[in-house]
């Protein structure tokens, strides 16, 4: 009797045991599932699918030891347990990752950000529900999206949503305009950042849509640290600019998670123009001396933009005033910010004419 008992005890250990190991990705299942009718929508060609958590949980499952970029922009090691985007959309959508061209997530804490093209083509796309052995802290549930080797801005937790984009149609950059010329001759706004009162504006003040061909529902923001960030027009055009003060020219929104917000501006792209921040090219650009100041020659600020080459461009002043330059000219053009801090030009050996204060936009001459 005392055998059989001691057996008994022994089997049950290795069932245990057995089904400890074996059970992988099912254990913590039933911990990492939120409510049982909770769903993940993704959006494809304009249709919605609703898809159960709980269904896509049970998919295959991954479990491996990744590294990302932290938010302070240094390497981190994590555990990750989750089920592959492309299993997903190869089951409920009925494509593959080759068929997209971007993806945007979105939170149900309003955290929304688009994983550009390079990095859905290059990158495998979890959507873990278990994160160095633990299921997602309550806020994070049901999914968080992670993306190995990226900087963790990408991997957004709380996952409600999944906009599978096909393309964006890119304008070719015809004009660019200096932002802090255009917002001298706005109205503004206080705007409390972090203790300091600087000066904001309406960020749907600062887009001349009437300047545009075709409407697009996407801006680019590259900050002077080279991120690039496409952002939906609403959203941008619902926040603030802050023009003066620490980190700007910069996006905010009391209303959006902090995360969405974007410092030290140097282009923000839409449609056909590049607003251009002077302050930001300065410190980017190598500089050449002007007047007792740090110049930078404009050609370059242009290439930056991706404005095309013309035989001819305009420059123009807020007053009014405009000048006429040819491509050749244009190669000798430095800008400068002078003691009154208005944006101005210096054309070596070019005469008076060439001079502009207040330089508010160069475009082609047509
Ligand atoms: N839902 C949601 N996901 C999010 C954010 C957020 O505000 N909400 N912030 C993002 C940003 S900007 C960063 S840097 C990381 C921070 O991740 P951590 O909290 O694991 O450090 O989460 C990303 N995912
Ligand atoms: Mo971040």
């Amino acid at each position: 009797m005392k055998i059989m008992l001691k057996r008994l005890i022994i089997a049950l250990i290795i069932i245990i045991t057995a089904i400890l190991l074996f059970s992988g990705c099912s254990s913590s299942r039933e911990e990492a599932a939120g409510s049982p009718d909770e769903v993940l929508t993704i959006i494809w060609k304009g249709g919605e699918t609703e898809i159960k958590v709980s269904e896509i949980m049970d998919l295959d499952c991954l479990e491996k030891e990744i590294s990302a970029i932290d938010s302070e922009n240094e390497d981190c090691v994590r555990t990750v347990k989750g089920v592959l985007l492309e299993d997903v959309l190869n089951n409920y959508i009925g494509i593959g990752m080759s068929d997209i061209y971007s993806i945007r997530f979105t939170a149900g804490d309003g955290y929304a950000i688009e994983i550009p093209p390079e990095i859905v083509q290059k990158r495998e796309i979890i959507l873990a529900y278990e994160m160095d052995g633990e299921p997602l802290e309550e806020k994070s549930k049901p999914f968080r999206a992670v993306i190995p080797d990226e900087r963790t801005m990408y991997w957004v937790k709380n996952l409600a949503e999944i906009e599978l984009i096909e393309g964006h149609v890119i304008n070719k950059v015809t004009g660019i305009v200096f932002i802090e010329s255009l917002t001298k001759v706005l109205a503004t706004e206080d705007y409390d950042y972090y203790g300091s009162i600087d000066r904001a504006i309406p960020a749907a003040d600062l887009l001349m849509e009437f300047r545009e061909e075709d409407e697009q529902d996407f801006i680019i923001i590259v900050s002077s640290d080279g991120l690039e960030k496409n952002e939906d027009k609403e959203i941008f055009k619902g926040g603030f600019l802050k023009i003066d003060g620490e980190d700007s020219p910069a996006f905010l929104d009391p209303e959006i998670p902090k995360g969405m917000w974007l410092k030290d501006i140097f282009a923000i792209f839409y449609g056909q123009t590049a607003y251009i921040s002077a302050v930001q090219s300065i410190e980017m650009f190598e500089n050449t001396p002007v007047e007792g100041k740090d110049g930078v020659w404009i050609k370059e600020i242009l290439e930056k933009a991706g404005m095309e080459e013309y035989s001819n461009y305009l420059m123009r002043a807020l007053d009014g005033y405009s000048v006429e330059v040819s491509s050749l000219d244009l190669e000798d053009g430095v800008l400068y910010i002078n003691e009154d801090g208005q944006i101005c030009t210096y054309f070596e050996e070019m005469g008076k004419k060439y001079v502009i204060k207040d330089l508010v936009s160069i475009e082609n001459k047509k």
